[in-house]
């Protein structure tokens, strides 16, 4: 089983569909976000999806009212998204209103520095919200493999953890598995690299070695 989420913020469309087929051996999904929306249109999703065979999560961690939400989220499945991730702190009706859609990834907790302000104090409000939701998954930090624990020891049964924060942040791909991710995400660790492919199959066999 493949646990490696590729975050592929470039701007560029060549190179980002190269850097997909070179790492798609190792990759459970493709996650883009907007840097590369608006570098390379929305019909990167598409593109991205033959090249590499893998599902694709569309990143725009929409956080507006439930018609907002629903008028984009529309257009990112039409474009081939398999799951959608949005924000939970704007209530339930934002976040079901994507849902009736298609599959959605909450975030519950981020990884930088400033999410301890704001998100983590409300953390246990979000991942309520996420046991009734009943999405995929949700969003927690690898930054913090203990904030990843405690969200998985909260979190209703089948509800995936996927994890951005390692390599470039600091955080550790063996041990946010080890903490109860199911999946991690990694960019900049990869896709600056000089040779993306080792660099996933590294990070591939770190977290096939982790389980
Ligand atoms: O640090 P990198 O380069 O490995 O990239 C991490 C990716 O995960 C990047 O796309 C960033 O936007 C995203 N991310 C975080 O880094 N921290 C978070 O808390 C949440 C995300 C993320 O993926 O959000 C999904 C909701």
């Amino acid at each position: 089983m493949k646990r490696l989420v590729l975050a592929l913020d470039v701007y560029e469309r060549e190179r980002a569909l190269e850097i997909a087929r070179e790492t798609s051996d190792y990759l459970w999904a493709i996650k883009v976000n907007w840097p590369l929306i608006l570098g390379a249109g929305l019909d990167v999703i598409k593109e991205l999806k033959e090249t590499a065979n893998v599902p694709l999560i569309a990143d725009l961690k929409l956080a507006d009212i439930p018609n907002t939400n629903r008028l984009i989220a529309g257009k990112v499945f039409e474009a081939g998204a398999d799951y959608v991730i949005v924000h939970g702190f704007t209530g339930r009706d934002s976040v079901n209103a994507v849902k009736e859609l298609g599959e959605v990834i909450i975030v519950v907790e981020m990884s930088h520095p400033g999410a301890e302000e704001f998100i983590q104090p409300v953390a246990d409000g979000l991942i309520k919200l996420a046991n009734d939701v009943r999405p995929f998954g949700v969003i927690a930090p690898a930054t913090r493999p203990e904030r990843i624990s405690y969200i998985r020891s909260k979190l209703r049964d089948g509800i995936k953890i996927l994890t951005p924060g390692v390599g470039a942040q600091g955080g550790s791909a063996k041990k946010a598995l080890e903490a109860g991710a199911d999946y991690v995400i990694v960019g900049r660790s990869i896709y600056e690299s000089k040779n993306p492919r080792e660099k996933a199959r590294k990070f591939h066999e770190e977290l096939m070695g982790a389980i």
